[in-house]
């Protein structure tokens, strides 16, 4: 049955930080543009959890916060995570006490969100519920057609292997590597703490089978998308959903368009290219997005996959531009194209 754009429909949208917060803006921009708006449709955002990270006692959700940020309205948009007009008082209080942690920059508004995480964390509220409750603050969840799923209620974290400047090997929360570090370090491995006794979170397969259209962002494939695809059960539930599967790549001419998710491929030693990153996702697409910088892909087949690759402009320079970008997907993902598709799931 094929689903078109005046009809309700059930979009999934797996995300990391930033470059998934960007895109589903622009995809809810495009809602807004459809009969009825946004609040019509349904938008199901499965965030990574791995970059989370306890600081001062308190849980960092960065990728759910970002999300959150961002389409709630109170993003730093220069930064495109953090809260805008911030205060930093408590973090220099605590540079005062030596207790500061200076390459992770914690805003006053900031810090709110985490304490209130924290204590409902630890009065035995699961992540999901959290985030459900932090998210009704910010004009998110049931009700307003945009929910914000974690991967997984369980503990997960990325950490990267690196050898220290004084020699010494060792493994470091991915935000020391990535924010501390820049991602200079090379990383000798990039390991998730606690991946194999994570289960999916409340809704996060249903959202997966269930949607008419599930769309994979130009987020990190390594440490964003890579990882929520490694939560037990999820890859599968991916693989069989009746949906069409979209991807955009984060990847524009050999280059990632914002953060370092080449040093990440360089890790998995996978080639920073748009084609590749498709590789790691053959199993899974339908259609590959890639930049018209890439247009010598246009109209080929996903090495490895069945799914077929289409250029078009994929630089997220403002809500307009993005909001294209959802449309060619969603018009390729709903059939508009034609095209031969993934046979039917096995
Ligand atoms: N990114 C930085 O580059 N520098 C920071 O000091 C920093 C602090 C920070 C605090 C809270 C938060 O939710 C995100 C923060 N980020 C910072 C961004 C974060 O490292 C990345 O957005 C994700 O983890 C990567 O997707």
């Amino acid at each position: 049955m094929r689903i078109r754009e005046d009809m309700a429909m059930h979009i999934t949208v797996l995300s990391g930080g930033i470059g998934g917060a960007r895109f589903i803006t622009g995809l809810l921009a495009h809602l807004d543009t459809l009969p009825g708006g946004r609040s019509a449709h349904r938008v199901s955002i499965i965030a990574n959890t791995a970059d989370d990270i306890t600081l001062h006692g308190l849980r960092v959700c960065p990728d759910l916060d970002t999300v959150m940020y961002t389409l709630g309205g109170g993003v730093n948009p220069q930064q495109g995570w953090g809260r805008s007009d911030e205060s930093f008082s408590v973090a220099t209080e605590l540079a005062h006490y030596d207790a500061g942690v200076e390459w992770f920059t914690l805003g006053d508004k900031d810090f709110a969100t985490h304490i209130v995480r924290t204590r409902l964390l630890g009065l035995g509220y699961p992540l999901s519920q959290v985030t459900t409750a932090l998210c009704r603050r910010w004009g998110l969840g049931p009700g307003t057609g945009v929910e914000l799923l974690p991967m997984t209620d369980s503990g997960v974290e990325t950490h990267v292997v690196v050898t220290e400047p004084d020699g010494e090997r060792r493994a470091i929360h991915f935000q020391e590597w990535w924010v501390r570090h820049h991602a200079a370090l090379p990383a000798e491995q990039i390991v998730l703490i606690g991946i194999e006794s994570a289960t999916p979170g409340p809704g996060v397969v249903e959202a997966i089978r269930n949607c008419d259209l599930l769309l994979l962002p130009p987020s990190n494939p390594v440490v964003s998308i890579g990882t929520i695809l490694s939560v037990t059960g999820v890859r599968d539930a991916v693989r069989g959903t009746r949906a069409p599967v979209v991807g955009l790549s984060p990847i524009v001419g050999g280059r990632p368009v914002r953060g370092m998710a080449d040093a990440c491929l360089t890790a998995i030693g996978v080639e920073t290219s748009a084609k590749a990153v498709a590789g790691l996702y053959a199993d899974l697409l339908d259609w590959w997005l890639v930049d018209t910088s890439d247009a010598g892909l246009d109209g080929t087949q996903i090495p490895g996959g069945r799914g077929r690759i289409v250029a078009t402009p994929l630089l997220m320079s403002d809500v307009p531009t993005t909001a294209a970008m959802a449309a060619t997907a969603l018009r390729l993902g709903l059939g508009g194209d034609g095209g031969d598709r993934r046979p039917a799931a096995s």
